[in-house]
């Protein structure tokens, strides 16, 4: 990404009537360290749940792969790989050829994932990839193995419904009859249980958002003051979506030198920061057939709070 089309990005959202800034603008280097905290929060179970599935389940999903030559496990968004890391211990172990493909828009975050997966797993093949999805994607279709594709953590409910078919639909595009989709998903439950993993008492999700400010501050040579800013985050339960927002706590100006705009904010203006979308078995059946592909299982924790979904492409 340039700075151009963040700037690009940033002045088109605080200029619409309601203010957005896209949740993908959360992961600079220093958000990524905050999403981490995240991870361990308590109150933050999608991490513990995803974890458990790829353990407990290993077996199971391997077996319902069905590749019966060698293959490529394409990651998108790989994170720290901690959770994937169980289910490729398990095909090491069962002497399984395959080679593992992270793709992160982070060089950094790669570099970090390749140590310490080849620490942790000395026999692994990787070949890492740094770049968005989407050109990735095109370059993946130079792959002539099969594929297993994992987008887990429930990156997907940071997409808006008409989005996620777009995106899941042109992963499909890429993809060759018979190669498979590992996607998380996490399930509406009680209320409670998800306001807290989105509103928590030590203030490190209002600190992941208020790094947006800090973001823009200095790489658009922004005037944000953070004192004048809050967070709140709101979970609606008849639709499964928890939305966060930054909120001007006064009448302001801000101005950007990237853009050489003022731009003004009323007292109590909100900036639409994300979208958490939790789902019902039956979006995610609709979702999959939208989108070109075949429900194969839903792997679950015990809790049954989150759902790693195996999808082929038939
Ligand atoms: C990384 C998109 C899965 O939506 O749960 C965590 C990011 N935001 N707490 C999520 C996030 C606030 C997270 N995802």
């Amino acid at each position: 990404m340039t700075n151009e089309t963040f700037a690009k990005d940033i002045d088109q959202g605080l200029r619409a009537p309601f203010k957005h800034i896209s949740s993908k603008y959360f992961y600079d280097d220093i958000g990524s360290v905050i999403f981490q905290d995240i991870m361990k929060m308590p109150e933050y179970y999608p991490t513990p749940c995803e974890f458990e599935i790829l353990s407990v389940h290993r077996e199971d999903i391997i077996q319902k792969l069905d590749f019966h030559e060698p293959f490529n496990i394409i990651e998108f968004g790989a994170g720290d790989g901690m959770k994937t890391r169980q289910l490729l211990k398990k095909l090491i172990e069962k002497k399984v050829d395959f080679t593992y493909v992270p793709i992160d828009i982070s060089q950094k975050a790669i570099d970090e994932l390749e140590a310490n997966m080849i620490s942790h797993l000395p026999g692994l093949k990787i070949k890492s990839l740094v770049g968005n999805y989407f050109s990735m994607v095109e370059e993946l279709a130079m792959f002539k193995k099969p594929g297993l594709f994992l987008f887990l953590g429930s990156n997907i409910g940071n997409y808006t419904d008409p989005e996620a078919n777009e995106l899941l639909g042109q992963f499909n595009s890429h993809m060759r009859k018979g190669d498979k989709l590992l996607i998380g998903f996490d399930l509406q439950k009680n209320p409670a249980t998800i306001r807290n993993a989105y509103d928590d008492s030590q203030g490190i999700t209002k600190a992941f958002n208020m790094n947006l400010l800090q973001r823009i501050n200095r790489e658009l040579g922004g005037n944000f003051k953070k004192e004048f800013f809050d967070f709140y985050s709101h979970y609606n339960p008849v639709n499964g979506e928890v939305r966060s927002y930054l909120v001007s706590l006064k009448q302001q100006d801000v101005h950007l030198n990237a853009t050489d705009k003022c731009y003004s904010f009323r007292q109590n203006e909100l900036i639409w920061t994300e979208l958490s979308k939790k789902y019902t078995f039956s979006e995610i059946e609709m979702l999959a057939k939208v989108s070109g592909f075949r429900l194969i299982e839903n792997f679950m924790d015990c809790k049954h709070y989150f759902t790693d979904s195996l999808w082929v492409k038939d």
